[in-house]
């Protein structure tokens, strides 16, 4: 029986608590059978969606990078990102231009691969945000229960979450879990749903604790281990966080967004230096 942490929480993995993200590979090229999908899950869950070859080219970019920053262990493979025990950092990096905006990143978070599944899954012409959340997440850190409409809902909320995975993520690295069924909570996404972290001042987690939420509105945390080239899908009102990097690697990862180019967008996250949220000039407080 294994037991992982999330926030403060420990939860039994393959138990009611934490079970296993399935895989949509099987509905690629079938549009309504995607949308059906997501409307039972809350998420797609797609294997190799990125060529693994590019994620790789950009994986090398952010371990360069954080290499020249001090903060890897050099007596250990740099390729595998385990941290130096004695620098701090790592986070966002999504305001590296020489990283975040690299060709490597961009030809994966860009490349036709991505963009022809969404341009297939919305039926149009595809936009996809500039700002890139890119994250070096240090050993210890998680990313609490959160849904992303109340960092992002300023334009269409017909909008995609695509979290890529820039190493392979087991168990134990800190990958995404989702909260399966938490968009169907009406009441939560009539509430916190309707939050706006720059509105409101508030930094946008529902909880730290995983398991309030699911104790005030049901729903099971699920999670999987990610290859570089897998990739998660989901909506703005998809509960989702990640379990703690227990190991002593960077678990590298970029959240991007996709909507029909014809949409709305929301304005913080367009432009050659986006505005981002308030107060944070132009460094982002890490949550979102
Ligand atoms: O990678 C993480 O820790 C959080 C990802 C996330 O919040 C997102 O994909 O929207």
């Amino acid at each position: 029986m294994k037991t992982v942490t999330m926030g403060n929480e420990t939860l039994t993995l393959d138990s009611p608590q934490l079970g296993r993200l399935r895989d949509a590979n099987g509905l690629l090229g079938d549009r309504a059978g995607l949308h059906e999908r997501l409307a039972e899950d809350g998420y797609l869950l797609i294997r190799g969606l990125h060529d693994p070859a590019r994620v790789r080219a950009a994986r090398d970019v952010v371990i360069r990078y954080l290499d020249g920053k001090g903060q890897l262990d050099r007596s250990r493979p740099l390729d595998e990102a385990w941290a130096h025990p004695a620098v701090k950092g790592g986070g966002l990096l999504s305001r590296v231009p020489e990283v975040a905006g690299s060709d490597e990143v961009l030809s994966v978070l860009e490349g036709e691969r991505v963009m022809s599944f969404f341009a297939d899954l919305l039926g149009g012409e595809v936009f996809t945000f500039p700002y890139k959340w890119l994250r070096a997440v240090p050993p210890g850190s998680n990313t609490g229960a959160h849904y992303d409409v109340v960092y992002m809902g300023r334009g269409t909320l017909e909008l995609f979450t695509c979290w890529t995975p820039f190493c392979d993520v087991g168990i134990d690295r800190g990958p995404l879990a989702v909260l399966v069924g938490s968009h169907r909570f009406a009441g939560l996404r009539d509430t916190y749903g309707r939050s706006d972290v720059d509105r409101d001042k508030s930094d946008g987690w529902y909880s730290r604790d995983p398991l309030d939420v699911v104790a005030k509105w049901g729903g099971q945390w699920q999670t999987a281990e990610f290859a570089m080239g897998d990739a998660m899908v989901f909506g703005m009102f998809t509960m989702h966080g990640s379990l703690n990097n227990a190991g002593g690697q960077y678990r590298l990862s970029c959240d991007t967004r996709y909507q029909l180019a014809n949409q709305p967008v929301d304005e913080r996250w367009v432009g050659a230096v986006p505005r981002g949220h308030d107060g944070e000039s132009r460094t982002p407080k890490g949550r979102a």
